[in-house]
């Protein structure tokens, strides 16, 4: 039997189990109260078969219901939670994205085109893999010598790739950041990261926990957008104590951060951006720049309930505001786990990284062929931004590089927020932030290039390695922060063929 009230949608006997009543029935109105009592959902998957993965995705209005909200937005298949797909090294993946694109209750308001990028895999910048200059339109709005509003991606995932959390989203420049806050977005996972390179922790219990932003109907301009996990505004997600779960966790959503923390607990980096860590790496917060992913371990500490909260993050004078806010509970409950030989494997360094593309430890070693700056600026009133004082210009080649290059780039900030480097087709290595060297054990495809203080600019260096072949083409690398990628925070990367 299920046991219903406003916001509670809970198997009654779940909630005595967990000594829980719904507060909401005591507290009607009360929306702290109602918090704890959803269980998180789990995003529906779709898994390859027989070295082939085959889905349709059509971008549509839909009604969804988030945070206890009702209204229509352009989504996936009928839902705000995107499908998860899993698929492994050598996998042929087959979308038919259709574009139904339309009016609806919240941001996207007319037809418009769409396509697809697939953040963080290592595939050609091509048709019909991973070229973001593809623009799919909407039924009676295709344009001569465009697509119709059908589109059919094919690609084949690298025997070679990295393994772990990727994700899908529209990349069509201007409407990026309202196609993806409408809930346009899903993770893309690269099996299997725990199995190959932490074999000890593949028999865990997992959750997956995506992460996003969204205007609710009424939002004003300026608001700190509404924070969800799982399209739920404060889900319960369960351990036992002193058990260990491995949480799949991806920030997929347009503008904000989510820097989390979960009081009594850490969190231990086994990969990050779609890539292993060379040995698990322990934080107290794990913080996720738009765009970010992360694999982590986490032990429960012993019976209770403990927030999980995403904290504030100082985006600088010029930022928009990212207040501190709880995103769910995690309930600490049942028979204690023994969870001491996993701690003993804590220590453990990743095997079999050679297995997969290069690893930060090669990368550190390479020889750098070239180095660059990119400094990102924006206008006084924040509504327009630059790559290397230039907007995007769909046309123009900004860099051109070749494959077998290594190339430095220094990441500058002169203007008062943050801001996220991001390239599509590889991953680069961050080695200093601030003046200060940075050892971090493993490669990322996303970084926070912190704003300028006291006139010294924020300051970040990277080596992006463009060694792999199938990388070569036309591709753009950006600012994170969709609203300022969709106000000319990009540029045109052209990578030859080697020599
Ligand atoms: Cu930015």
């Amino acid at each position: 039997m299920t046991y219903q009230s406003e916001g509670c949608f809970v198997p009654r006997h779940a909630l005595l189990a967990a000594g829980l009543i719904c507060l909401a029935e005591l507290l009607p109105g009360a929306a702290s109260a109602q918090q704890a009592a959803e269980e998180l959902v789990r995003p529906e998957e779709v898994h390859s078969r027989n070295g082939e993965l085959t889905l349709a995705l059509t971008a549509a209005p839909a009604k969804i219901n988030v945070a206890g909200v009702s209204f229509s937005s352009n989504v996936f298949n009928g839902k705000y939670l995107s499908p998860v797909l899993r698929v492994r090294r050598g996998d042929l993946v087959k979308i038919h994205l259709v574009n139904e694109i339309a009016k609806a209750d919240n941001e996207i308001s007319k037809p418009e085109p769409t396509n697809l990028h697939y953040h963080g895999m290592a595939i050609p910048p091509t048709e019909p893999a991973d070229d973001i200059f593809v623009e799919v339109h909407p039924k009676g709005h295709e344009h001569v010598g465009h697509h119709s509003n059908v589109y059919e991606y094919a690609w084949r995932v690298p025997e070679d790739h990295a393994l772990g959390l990727h994700w899908y989203h529209p990349h069509v420049h201007g409407r990026v950041e309202d196609q993806v806050l409408s809930g346009l977005s899903g993770l893309l996972v690269v099996e299997s990261m725990t199995e190959t390179h932490y074999p000890q922790f593949a028999d865990l219990q997992r959750q997956t926990l995506i992460l996003r932003d969204i205007d609710l109907p009424g939002a004003k301009d300026g608001d700190p957008k509404t924070k969800t996990i799982n399209g739920q505004k404060h889900p319960a997600i369960r351990m036992r104590p002193g058990e260990f779960q491995i949480w799949e966790i991806g920030n997929l959503g347009a503008d904000s951060y989510f820097d989390l923390e979960l009081d009594g607990h850490s969190f231990w980096v086994l990969g990050r951006d779609g890539n292993p860590t060379e040995l698990p790496v322990k934080e107290q917060t794990l913080y996720l720049s738009p765009g970010a992913r992360a694999e982590v371990l986490v032990q429960s500490a012993k019976a209770g309930h403990y927030p999980l909260r995403s904290l504030k993050v100082d985006t600088g004078p010029q930022g928009d505001p990212n207040p501190q806010v709880e995103l769910g509970t995690v309930i600490v409950e049942g028979g204690p786990v023994n969870g001491g030989s996993t701690s003993a494997d804590l220590s453990k360094p990743a095997v079999a990284l050679d297995s997969g593309d290069i690893t930060a430890r090669e990368v550190r070693k390479l020889p750098i062929t070239n180095r660059r700056t990119i400094t990102f600026s924006e206008t006084a009133d924040g509504k327009t931004f630059f790559l290397n004082n230039k907007m995007f210009d769909q046309g123009r080649i900004d860099t051109t590089v070749t494959i077998g290059d290594v190339e430095e780039w220094t990441l500058r900030n002169v203007t008062g927020e943050r801001h996220v480097f991001h390239i599509h087709q590889t991953d680069f290595l961050v080695t200093e932030q601030e003046g200060a060297a940075l050892d971090y054990k493993g490669l990322r495809d996303v970084i926070d290039i912190p704003q300028q203080r006291n006139g010294k600019p924020g300051e970040v260096k990277i080596i992006v390695p463009f060694l792999r072949p199938n990388i070569a083409g036309k591709f753009v690398y950006h600012c994170h922060i969709l609203e300022h990628e969709d106000n000319g925070m990009m540029a045109n990367i052209v990578v030859l063929p080697a020599k």
